[in-house]
């Protein structure tokens, strides 16, 4: 008999979710496990999941287990594997009468969201679920989920993946080559404008990037912009954020810590720091990470950073403290 494995998201009736869901049970991501999923959104509009549960059971998936919907988190988060957090409240909207413009707004409402999904994962999940959180400010929302959780087994994540795959495919148009040629990219730190891709140490076709691409103009005034400011771009020229692309990130994240990593490489997401690179312990920074063997997930440690990459990163980490600081009230 296949395996199961259990797996939540939230946000379920949101644009990310739609285009996300459907693609957990269609064999590829969880492979020949048979997925239970359990999707979440809150009072308002739960009831809407009834139509998208009625479309996953028409789309014949092999791979489908059991199906639920539910706005009660707590109740939704008992024994599962897996956690997308994909729900949250994004900015622009009008909250309690207010309009959210600020990220420290944004910061204290999402925060209190995670304050407790993290305790219910805490308490009820499996003991090394994985938790990927989506919804922005992510890196924060995920140390105030884990800080809740206060379980060091289960590894809390923040999406950076979908970073890493834009870095990639910039760097595949300048040197022509196809984005499976690019490897290695490493999104250091915060998941906003501040985040550092670092080319230097990507590879192309096996090459290091510092190697290749001697265009510092180029890395600094295009390629870091485009890189970091991607997520806006989409939404001007479509008039709604990053769907498709981030879900298909969430997706590959998912496939990353699933599968063990090829000798050399890496994949991208933020992690509580262990101390490594001189980042303050505890702070959800985006680091290189290498699934191993037993399914665990460890930060690789041999990068070497340049003086610039250095001040690049520096930069996010103290929007990390900056943003940990303006949330310190949500941490226990
Ligand atoms: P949508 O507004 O389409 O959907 C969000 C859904 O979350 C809504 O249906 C809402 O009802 C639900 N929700 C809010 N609070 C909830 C809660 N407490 N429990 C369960 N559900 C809840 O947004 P969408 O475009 O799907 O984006 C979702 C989040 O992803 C946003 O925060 C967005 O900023 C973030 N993103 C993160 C990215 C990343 O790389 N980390 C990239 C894409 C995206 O911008």
């Amino acid at each position: 008999m296949s395996e199961r494995i259990k797996v939540v998201v939230t946000g379920a009736a949101g644009q990310i979710a739609y285009s996300l869901i459907p693609r957990l049970v269609d064999g590829r991501t969880f492979g020949n496990k048979i997925v239970d999923l359990c999707l979440v959104e809150i009072p308002q509009v739960v009831d809407k999941l009834e139509g998208l549960v009625m479309e996953l059971e028409d789309s014949y998936f092999p791979h489908m287990g059991n199906v639920s919907y539910t706005d009660n988190f707590d109740d939704a988060s008992h024994d599962a594997d897996w956690f997308l957090l994909v729900g949250s409240i994004p900015r622009g909207i009008v909250y309690e009468g207010k309009k959210i413009e600020e990220r420290s707004d944004l910061l204290k409402i999402n925060g209190g969201i995670f304050v407790s999904q993290g305790e219910s994962i805490g308490k009820n999940a499996k003991v090394n679920a994985k938790i990927l959180v989506v919804g922005n400010p992510a890196n924060t929302n995920a140390l105030i989920g884990k800080n809740a959780a206060n379980n060091d087994k289960q590894l809390w994540m923040a999406m950076t993946m979908l970073d890493s795959s834009r870095a990639k495919s910039v760097v595949a148009k300048k040197v022509s080559k196809a984005v499976k040629d690019i490897k290695h990219m490493i999104i250091w730190g915060n998941h906003s404008p501040t985040m550092y891709p670092d080319i230097e140490n990507a590879f192309i076709e096996g090459a290091r990037g510092a190697d290749v691409i001697n265009d510092s103009d180029w890395v600094e005034n295009t390629f870091l912009p485009t890189v970091q400011q991607r997520g806006k771009a989409v939404i001007d020229a479509r008039g709604a954020s990053s769907a498709t692309s981030a879900a298909k990130a969430a997706l590959d994240t998912i496939i990353a810590c699933e599968s063990v990593t090829e000798d050399g490489d890496c994949f991208s997401a933020a992690v509580a720091s262990d101390g490594s690179y001189g980042v303050p312990e505890g702070l959800i920074c985006g680091y290189p990470l290498v699934a191993l063997e037993d399914g665990t997930v460890e930060i690789k440690r041999d990068v070497t950073l340049s003086e610039f990459a250095k001040s690049k990163f520096q930069q996010s980490i103290d929007e990390l403290i900056s943003e940990k600081e303006a949330v310190k009230n949500l941490l226990r």
